[in-house]
């Protein structure tokens, strides 16, 4: 392996969620307005990528192209971060209303790769509809995030690389703790990244009370990016809200430079993440 210690961590941020609501932290963006000035903050604090879902005003998870299009343009005007829509969207809605944001054209979007219980709830993606969301996503140009909330995911997203459905290297974001996927522990994290192929990029996100010290061990263990945010935690070390979205980001770019890494400007990122995108369609058309 290179020296991945001299590699630059990007920190994503994912200030809105699904999953959040304002009785969790009532300072959660819901609107194109609030998301931006969140987002912006945030890019301020040391982050590059921002993970965006979408809220109607009362704060109900929306698919519609026209809020997430509102909001990449805001971020756009005063930033270079990536922009990444979700297509996992909330556990109740259904694929074609998750896939809507792609309308939008962000640089990335985040794909699921297979189902799993959500707490009490059932996250369903089919093989079949990540594929044809992979599809729509490279025909738009929009990269893709893999979200991988259990070992199945990644030997799926390795198979649809194989299968040519998927552009490589593979971007996976491994995702610990939630109810329902693999815990949060290094041996979890361990199994995440065994079947991963290599040259992969990886990057970690952790729910609540362990995310902190799982950033730290993807730190250590050479990925190219963490995640914080109010939809993966709203505390600062576990024992206070944050203040905002921005002061997880500042925290984790703490951490990063604590163990010896420097945090990515998105302009690295972009470099690293597009350029991989063009390199692979040009490998396509030969
Ligand atoms: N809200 C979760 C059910 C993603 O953004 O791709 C799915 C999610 C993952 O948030
Ligand atoms: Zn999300």
């Amino acid at each position: 392996m290179s020296s991945w210690d001299a590699e630059p961590v990007w920190i994503t941020v994912a200030p809105i969620g699904a999953e959040v609501s304002r009785k969790d932290h009532p300072g959660l963006p819901h609107t194109p307005r609030e998301v931006i000035a969140a987002s912006l903050e945030a890019v301020e604090a040391g982050a590059s990528i921002i993970h965006l879902h979408a809220r109607l005003p009362d704060g109900t998870p929306s698919g519609d192209p026209v809020l997430f299009r509102e909001t990449i343009d805001g971020i756009r005007k005063k930033s270079s971060a990536l922009t990444m829509n979700s297509t996992g969207g909330a556990v109740w809605m259904s694929m074609g209303e998750r896939t809507r944001c792609l309308d939008a054209l962000p640089d990335l979007c985040a794909l699921e790769t297979g189902s799993l219980n959500f707490d009490d709830e059932v996250f369903a993606t089919s093989r079949p509809d990540s594929i044809a969301t992979a599809a729509r996503a490279h025909a738009l140009g929009i990269g893709i995030e893999i979200e991988a909330f259990d070992v199945g995911h990644v030997v799926a997203a390795a198979r649809m690389l194989r299968e040519g459905h998927l552009l490589g290297p593979l971007m996976v974001n491994m995702v610990l703790g939630v109810r329902g996927g693999i815990d949060a522990s290094p041996e979890g994290l361990a199994a995440l990244l065994r079947p991963l192929p290599p040259d992969s990029r990886w990057s970690v996100t952790a729910v609540g009370r362990h995310q902190r010290r799982m950033l730290a061990v993807g730190i250590l263990l050479g990925a190219s990016g963490i995640r914080v945010g109010f939809e993966d935690n709203v505390k600062l070390r576990h024992d206070r809200l944050a203040n905002s979205n921005a002061e997880l980001v500042a925290d984790a770019a703490d951490l990063v430079r604590s163990l010896g890494r420097r945090v990515a400007s998105p302009a690295e990122v972009r470099t690293c993440l597009l350029r991989g995108l063009a390199d692979a369609r040009e490998g396509d058309t030969g």
